[in-house]
């Protein structure tokens, strides 16, 4: 049934969802408002109906948990879902001595021979990141993601505030609280950041030994993005309820601006068209913290996904 919430939220904004233009110039169809409940007891909430590449959702979440915000890690995990953020502040320093690769992401799409020279650039980018430290210090660094806000959130007046560990500090100690909340949305910081955080804030609840989270994802793409944000909050309820000695409960899952991308239409119609089978189920096979913990302890049994289904990610 966890897997029906998702294809529900599809075929509704298919069958309700206003046209709507957008920051990239792509065109959206959307709807505003829009919740999902996911039975972490029942399944670990990653979709059968199309493949999606677990791997990478576990070392972003651990990368996000250690507070590391330099992409190395992510690079040694071989995940590169954040290499674009800093391979742009990278291109725009007086370092790269390359060829000119001013908005690289749409003109990849656009140009074949173009999309060659970057895959070269980024290529060389990334192996840079990966054997050279002070490389890695000065380019690998993305400064404000999660990471930051999450473990060290800048006070005004100096020092730093590890929300996580008060989190789960607080779910130990003040089950029963209303307070239970992690935000990343850091009204000061919005102008200058190149991606204000789409997970603005989650709050968690406890009830009968079992923990829940609820998030407010203030924009979802609908296709692309959100079957991975499903399955990342998915996977860190169960870290903090393992972490606080509880059962886990709810994943909720509260969307604001609910988009499909009109470039993605076919390929909705295509996953919609598709069986869904049994969910898969999490195991966690170590008993070291949430902060030590290593993906390869982090694995899903019994997930026979369907085929990936491509889409160009729009920027
Ligand atoms: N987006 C997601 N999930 C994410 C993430 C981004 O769906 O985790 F980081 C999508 C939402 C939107 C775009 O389509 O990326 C961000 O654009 P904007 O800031 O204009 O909402």
């Amino acid at each position: 049934q966890n897997e029906q919430q998702y294809l529900d939220l599809l075929q509704y904004v298919l069958d309700h969802g206003h046209k709507k233009s957008d920051r990239t110039g792509t065109g959206t169809i959307s709807t505003f408002g829009y919740q999902m409940r996911f039975d972490l007891q029942e399944s670990f909430p990653l979709l059968t109906t199309k493949k999606i590449p677990f791997g990478l959702i576990k070392s972003e979440l651990l990368w996000f948990l250690h507070g590391d915000t330099n992409i190395k890690y992510l690079l040694e995990h071989h995940n590169h879902i954040w290499d674009e953020w800093a391979f742009k502040n990278y291109i725009e320093s007086s370092d790269y001595k390359g060829p000119d690769m001013t908005d690289f992401g749409r003109r990849s799409l656009v140009d074949d021979v173009f999309a060659q020279e970057y895959k070269a650039q980024k290529d060389k980018f990334d192996k840079a990141i990966l054997e050279n430290d002070t490389f890695a210090q000065k380019f690998g660094n993305l400064g404000d993601v999660y990471g930051a806000q999450w473990r060290h959130w800048q006070k005004r007046n100096g020092g730093f505030i590890d929300q996580i560990a008060n989190v789960i500090q607080q779910i130990k100690t003040t089950p029963d609280s209303r307070r239970l909340i992690v935000s990343a949305w850091n009204p000061e910081d919005i102008p200058s950041m190149a991606l204000p955080p789409c997970h603005t804030l989650f709050q968690f609840y406890v009830n009968d030994g079992r923990l829940s989270c609820q998030l407010y994802q203030r924009s979802g793409d609908l296709f692309l993005g959100v079957p991975f944000n499903i399955a990342s909050y998915a996977l860190l309820t169960h870290l903090i309820a393992r972490e606080t000695g509880l059962k886990v409960g709810e994943f909720v899952h509260t969307l604001g601006d609910a988009h499909i991308y009109l470039n993605h239409l076919d390929q909705v119609k295509e996953q919609l068209s598709r069986t869904k089978s049994v969910g898969p189920q999490l195991e966690i096979k170590s008993d070291k913290s949430i902060f030590d913990i290593d993906t390869k302890d982090i694995i899903v049994n019994n997930y026979h996904p369907q085929p990936a289904i491509k889409a160009p990610v729009a920027v």
